[in-house]
């Protein structure tokens, strides 16, 4: 019997965990064969409804949970660890302020980072979810210095998606006959979602679409997408959110598609200008459980130029958080 994979997810009881959870315990990220130990986190006050999550995946008898293990002391949920979801983190209340959200999520990620340096595998996969992920992810990996840097990751994999489902609506097609989507930068509206080395079956997809279309209605509709889905669900995107985790794990762990990429937010180390050290979101392939940037594409003018925005506001970003890094 294979020995299973730990993974630490915080924010457990919240909506993108609900998803998600079940998700993986059933085998979505790591695969049919490879059981899982869930090691779940909370703050105390949400600890009661954690075990009722505990509660309904244990009564889905899946085969590969070999264990779900629910705590609110961040040293049992990261000891031995594979992998870390970090979901939890502060939502933006009413009148707050974004440097208020970066400082209070900061604080969270930083004493979150600390206890992960002192006891996880220095190999362990790290995704931030929660919000400002990049930063959050930036912040993190300056707290645990003994972790690989290069395994501490951010989510684009939601805006990616987005983005070629927007696509396939545009050009008609399958999700599935779309590759090599990608964005570029922060997850946030300066985000750079681009179909520039896009292909729809083998065919270039900027000469399936206006330029009009490609810079002016598809950039804002991935990047703003986050928000629509809030204005008409009331609160924001969960199970899209817990899909696109599973399928960042995926990809890392298993491998990216032959002749495809996908976009990670990942520790620059300066590839296409970008300050080294910030989380950035690049197009990866991945293989063999580890990732590169791909390097050498031409970037046209109007893509450098909002490249650069993305990257600026991560500067602003953390250059508000610099005492926590
Ligand atoms: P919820 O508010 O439903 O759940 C968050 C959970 O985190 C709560 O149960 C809370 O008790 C817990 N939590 C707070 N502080 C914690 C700590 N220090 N340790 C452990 N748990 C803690 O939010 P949900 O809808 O699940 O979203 C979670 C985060 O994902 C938010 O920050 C949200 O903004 C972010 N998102 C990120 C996305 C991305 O693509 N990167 C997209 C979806 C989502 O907006």
């Amino acid at each position: 019997m294979t020995d299973p994979v730990r993974i630490a997810i915080t924010g457990a009881a919240g909506q993108i965990c609900y998803s998600m959870l079940f998700r993986i315990a059933s085998g979505g990220m790591y695969g049919p064969n490879q059981p899982v130990v869930l090691q779940l986190l909370e703050i105390p006050q949400a600890m009661g409804v954690l075990e009722a999550v505990k509660m309904e995946l244990d009564d889905c008898a899946f085969p590969l949970l070999a264990d779900t293990i629910c705590t609110s002391d961040p040293k049992t949920a990261f000891t031995d660890i594979d992998a870390a979801l970090f979901v939890g983190a502060k939502p933006r209340g009413p009148g707050m302020e974004r440097s208020d959200l970066l400082k209070d999520n900061g604080n969270i990620f930083s004493s979150l980072g600390k206890v992960l340096n002192e006891v996880a595998n220095p190999e362990a996969k790290i995704c931030v979810v929660g919000n400002p992920a990049n930063t959050n992810a930036y912040i993190l990996k300056a707290n645990a210095p003994n972790i690989n840097p290069r395994n501490v990751t951010a989510l684009t994999r939601l805006d990616h998606n987005r983005a070629i489902s927007q696509l396939a609506a545009k050009v008609d097609c399958k999700v599935t006959d779309i590759n090599k989507m990608l964005i570029w930068g922060n997850h946030s509206t300066t985000q750079v979602p681009d179909i520039s080395y896009c292909t729809v079956s083998g065919k270039a997809a900027s000469g399936m679409v206006d330029q009009s279309w490609a810079q002016e209605e598809f950039i804002p509709t991935v990047a703003k997408r986050g928000g629509a889905v809030i204005a008409a669900r009331g609160s924001s995107s969960a199970a899209s959110a817990g899909s696109a985790v599973v399928d960042h794990m995926a990809s890392w762990v298993n491998g990216t598609a032959d002749g495809d990429w996908t976009s990670m937010s990942v520790p620059s180390d300066g590839s296409y200008g970008i300050t080294e050290g910030l989380i950035y979101s690049y197009p990866v392939i991945c293989k063999g459980g580890d990732y590169e940037i791909v390097q050498g594409l031409e970037i046209n003018d109007f893509i450098a130029g909002k490249m650069k925005e993305s990257e600026n506001e991560l500067l602003e970003e953390a250059e508000a958080v610099k005492d926590m890094t």
